[in-house]
């Protein structure tokens, strides 16, 4: 009733994309006024995840509260979006100094090499993906910021269980990526029992979106649509029944806010796995057959097959649906509809146009 009171008064526009688990937390929220809304810093904002979580944060928070941040030179659409800062997380003077100038309450901690570009340069997975998490929660630790940093499947390795991949289980992974997000997931819950940190950690799968990811083992659930929708090809890296735990990237950060703003007595733990679905690319390659009739799919598996081999076939994430009600949206069939309608407007339509300009 009160809530409904306070919807229909319209005290202060809800959240966007939030499901309010009780009423308690919806009136907290709503009614807290917008210059209380945190002020939140994204690391390695030009990544996959980046720029959407920005917008998703900027719908429920505004523009200015939310700073995207990179050490590489932003488009003018990044620029015109919102707030976009130069930020090294290898430079923790650098970084104390956006905090207090611009008086940042959350971080949220995006840089990292992925597992397949991990490889190719260990030296710098190591200072990126432990160096760089080291300063942002000593950082977080320093000036009480609630921080988030993504784990993933990558965080398990061929000793767990792979169908299904329970929360807490043996973690060995064999990729520099895997064994830096175990020790991010260590550490974060380390500070967090020493120090009270606000560390929050979610294991994703791989996530699908139209803005292409670098490096990882589950690219090819994105660059299939890409080379589908333009050749009617796709040569795949892994074999056709390589099963991983996938989800897409509305779910993805839909989950990673949720989480944000569950209140901490709701956590029985700090890193939790979620998912929505798993899929083979030969079941990936069929659905998207519907839209792509002829398409034809090889496959030639290289080097991240093994890292595949190892790795979760199906996520358990039935603790964070209990503990703050993670639910999942899309399934394999609503994923290829929406990549296809997304890559088809935004990228295939649109250089099929640029080649018919620069051609007549
Ligand atoms: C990768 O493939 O490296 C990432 C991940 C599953 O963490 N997409």
């Amino acid at each position: 009733m009160i809530l409904k009171k306070i919807l229909n008064v319209g005290v202060i526009r809800p959240l966007r994309g939030i499901k309010l688990q009780t009423q308690s937390q919806a009136i907290r929220l709503i009614s807290c006024d917008r210059k209380s809304y945190p002020k939140i810093l994204i690391t390695g904002g030009l990544g996959q995840l980046g720029t959407e979580c920005a917008k998703l944060l900027r719908s429920a928070y505004g523009e200015e509260h939310v700073i995207l941040s990179d050490i590489i030179k932003p488009s003018d659409e990044i620029v015109n979006s919102g707030p976009y800062i130069f930020a090294d997380i290898l430079d923790f003077k650098g970084l104390q100094k956006i905090v207090v100038n611009h008086r940042i309450d959350w971080i949220i901690h995006f840089s990292a090499l992925l597992s397949a570009i991990g490889e190719q340069n260990v030296p710098l997975a190591v200072r990126v993906n432990i160096e760089g998490l080291h300063n942002v929660i000593e950082l977080a630790k320093q000036y009480k910021l609630r921080v988030f940093v993504p784990s993933t499947i990558g965080a398990f390795g061929p000793d767990s269980p792979r169908n299904p991949t329970p929360n807490v289980t043996i973690q060995r992974p064999r990729t520099i990526y895997g064994v830096s997000k175990v020790h991010g997931e260590l550490i974060g819950e380390y500070y967090h029992h020493k120090f009270g940190l606000d560390f929050r950690c979610l294991r994703f799968p791989g996530v699908i979106s139209s803005d292409p990811p670098g490096g990882g083992t589950t690219d090819y659930a994105v660059a299939i649509f890409f080379d589908a929708l333009k050749t009617g090809k796709y040569e795949c890296y892994l074999k056709p029944d390589t099963r991983l735990p996938m989800m897409y990237i509305d779910d993805c950060l839909r989950s990673l806010h949720e989480f944000m703003i569950t209140p901490p007595e709701k956590l029985k733990r700090r890193v939790y796995n979620v998912t929505a679905m798993s899929f083979t690319p030969e079941e990936l390659a069929n659905e998207l057959a519907n839209y792509v009739p002829e398409l034809h799919v090889s496959y030639k598996p290289d080097t991240r097959q093994l890292i595949a081999d190892s790795w979760p076939q199906v996520f358990d994430d039935s603790e964070a649906r209990r503990d703050w009600g993670w639910e999942h949206k899309y399934d394999l069939k609503k994923l290829v509809e929406l990549m296809v309608n997304d890559v088809m407007e935004n990228y295939v339509k649109k250089e099929r146009k640029h080649y018919t300009d620069s051609v007549v």
